[in-house]
């Protein structure tokens, strides 16, 4: 008896000194942990979920099992509520759009001011610096455990009715949009008819022509073939860039030894790197092929000057000022030199 307790101890030590669960924490762990997506492995989002999945399984040796819910399934595809049930435990893990978590991070808004980040360098800068510390931060604050960042990308504008090269071509778009009322502002100052909805119920108005037109990045648009749904016109005119955050829920992440800790976090920062990666190829290689592609499936693809960009960036700028004061101007002003600093 005391052979075999003390047998016990001695394996609960080694167990501990090797960082392996000890049985009673092993027992804690469940046999399945739900990961939450907006779309699935067809997209560089799901796949950065499937990629975070597997080194998870392969760096705990089975330990931690991760299966993944596209569409946000958990929440019903209301994707607007996934940060409030990442909170509650509805969900023990997700890679959510900072577009989507805004409603309940209003911080977050600063990747959907309009025009705030004019290349790939820019969202980097943010991301890869001072302002991505701040906003994981933030995350904490607000009761997430946030572990790597990754990128849904630039949102550009597409709609079935007409090329728009002007700020006036947009005049009564009805153009479907999500997030924050931020969307709804800046929409609004570009003179169209905004419409918020779900990414789930954008795909049939597309469709049927309830809505006229929508913003998505080209990985998306791809994937999910938009162009079968009308979209036949596209402006490329960067104004807003999404960033995904790799995120834990706390109480599951407490639950895990420091070891299985650092393996999910591990795999995270790696998961990313893969999927920014991912999301932009064909973007950022000389002549842009995935372009290319958009243009053979027989979408007008319209390619900004700078001094057409310009038009659409002064007539948001009153949208920004008064959205820079509700982020914080601090976070702004730093956000701000932080790209003007850029590499
Ligand atoms: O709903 C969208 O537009 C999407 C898929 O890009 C997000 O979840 C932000």
């Amino acid at each position: 008896m005391k052979l075999r307790r003390s047998l016990l101890t001695a394996a609960a030590a080694l167990s501990l000194v090797l960082g392996l669960p000890t049985a009673a924490q092993a027992q804690n762990y469940k046999s399945e942990y739900r990961m939450s997506l907006v779309v699935g492995t067809a997209f560089p989002w799901g796949k950065g979920g499937e990629i975070w999945a597997n080194k998870v399984k392969e760096k705990t040796n089975g330990r931690i099992n991760i299966k993944l819910y596209p569409g946000v399934s958990l929440i019903q595809g209301d994707q607007t509520r996934e940060f409030s049930a990442l909170r509650q435990g509805v969900i023990d893990m997700a890679i959510g759009s900072t577009i989507n978590w805004s409603p309940q991070v209003r911080q977050l808004n600063l990747f959907s001011l309009p025009f705030l980040m004019p290349d790939y360098a820019a969202i980097d800068a943010l991301t890869q610096g001072e302002v991505g510390k701040d906003i994981f931060a933030l995350l904490e604050k607000a009761g997430v455990v946030p572990l790597a960042w990754g990128e849904n990308g630039y949102r550009e504008l597409t709609n079935s009715k007409h090329p728009v090269r002007t700020p006036a071509d947009m005049k009564g778009l009805k153009i479907r949009v999500v997030g924050s009322p931020l969307f709804v502002e800046t929409f609004t100052a570009l003179g169209a008819n905004p419409t918020q909805m779900s990414w789930a119920d954008a795909q049939p108005a597309f469709a049927s022509g309830a809505v006229d037109g929508q913003e998505n990045p080209m990985s998306i648009f791809t994937a999910a073939k938009l162009h079968t749904v009308g979209q036949k016109n596209l402006t490329m005119w960067g104004y807003v860039a999404d960033p995904l955050v790799f995120v834990v829920n706390k109480e599951i992440w407490n639950s895990w030894t420091p070891q299985d800790r650092e393996h999910v976090r591990q795999a995270a920062i790696e998961a990313g790197k893969e999927e920014i990666a991912i999301a932009r190829k064909g973007m950022i290689e000389p002549g842009q092929p995935l372009l290319k592609d958009i243009e053979a499936l027989g979408v007008n693809v319209v390619r900004l000057t700078p001094a057409e960009r310009e038009a659409f960036v002064k007539i948001t700028r009153p949208v920004y000022a008064k959205w820079k004061g509700q982020i914080g101007a601090d976070l702004v002003n730093k956000a701000e030199k932080a790209i003007a600093a850029r590499k």
